[in-house]
């Protein structure tokens, strides 16, 4: 009997071990833009005929109850909010309009060829939150993951069509810089140590894309005369999209509206 007991505190501490282990993480090699495909030039595009898309994403109905952020596992993470830290998915602006919907050229601009950004775009870490919950990255532009916090993360986006990796980032350590080699409309991405911790990537061929901010609105800037697809992503309300031609040098509006489900 006492050996059963034995065998048995055993296993069970084994199992504890297993289950504190997490998810093993995984390196990524930093992904190059298609494996062995030159890169082609870019198309050029006359700067001066160039046209403006600007607008606004609005929200009708009941705005959803945000969830609050449990940080209380990792005390440093609590610390660094003088408050309670609510969910960003679902969150209506005060003015009535959505931030952090992605709005994008989904179709249209596949026969241009673009450059690849040479300044990285930014995922920060700061009190256990991504930040900016929603960004956006062209494909083979350089994805560059600071931290703030006094305590250890381990990024880990979900891609469905790029590779997907977890890597460990301890306080002060150098920023990690990574690569999406294809597009996908989004990424979501969490975080192995903090469960709460949310972001979502998008990854583009082109590079007209801006997500909205506190005001609701968006611009893109640089877009070719023609005609094209514009989405709007929502990380709660689903996504929309619209079409629009635009002539040389031609400013247009184009306004979304999502509705609580
Ligand atoms: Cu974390």
């Amino acid at each position: 009997m006492k050996h059963r007991k034995f065998y048995l505190s055993l296993i069970f501490a084994a199992a504890i071990a297993f289950v504190s282990c997490g998810e093993k993480e995984t390196t990524a090699p930093t992904e190059t833009a298609e494996p062995g495909a030159p890169a082609a030039p870019p198309t050029p595009i006359d700067q001066a005929t160039v046209a403006t898309l600007t607008g606004k994403v609005s929200f009708e109905g009941a705005k959803p109850r945000l969830s609050r952020l449990m940080m209380d596992q990792d005390p440093v993470c609590v610390q660094k909010h003088s408050g309670p830290v609510l969910a960003e998915d679902g969150a209506v602006n005060d003015n009535g309009t959505l931030p952090n919907a992605f709005v994008y050229v989904k179709s249209g601009a596949e026969k241009y060829t673009f450059a690849v950004p040479s300044t990285p775009a930014e995922l920060d870490q700061d009190g256990c939150v991504y930040r900016p919950h929603v960004l956006g990255v062209q494909v083979g532009q350089t994805l560059q993951i600071m931290t703030k916090d006094p305590t250890t993360h381990n990024i880990h986006p979900m891609p469905k069509n790029n590779r997907e990796w977890n890597i460990s980032q301890a306080p002060n350590a150098a920023p990690l810089e990574q690569k999406f080699s294809r597009e996908e409309i989004m990424i979501p991405v969490k975080c192995n140590q903090h469960p709460w911790m949310k972001a979502y990537i998008g990854v583009t061929k082109n590079p007209f894309f801006a997500v909205t901010s506190s005001d609701g609105t968006f611009t893109i800037k640089g877009l070719p005369p023609g005609d094209y697809t514009i989405e709007a992503w929502t990380a709660t309300f689903g996504t929309q999209e619209q079409k629009v031609t635009v002539g040389a040098k031609e400013s247009k509006t184009m306004d979304f509206k999502f509705k609580s489900s």
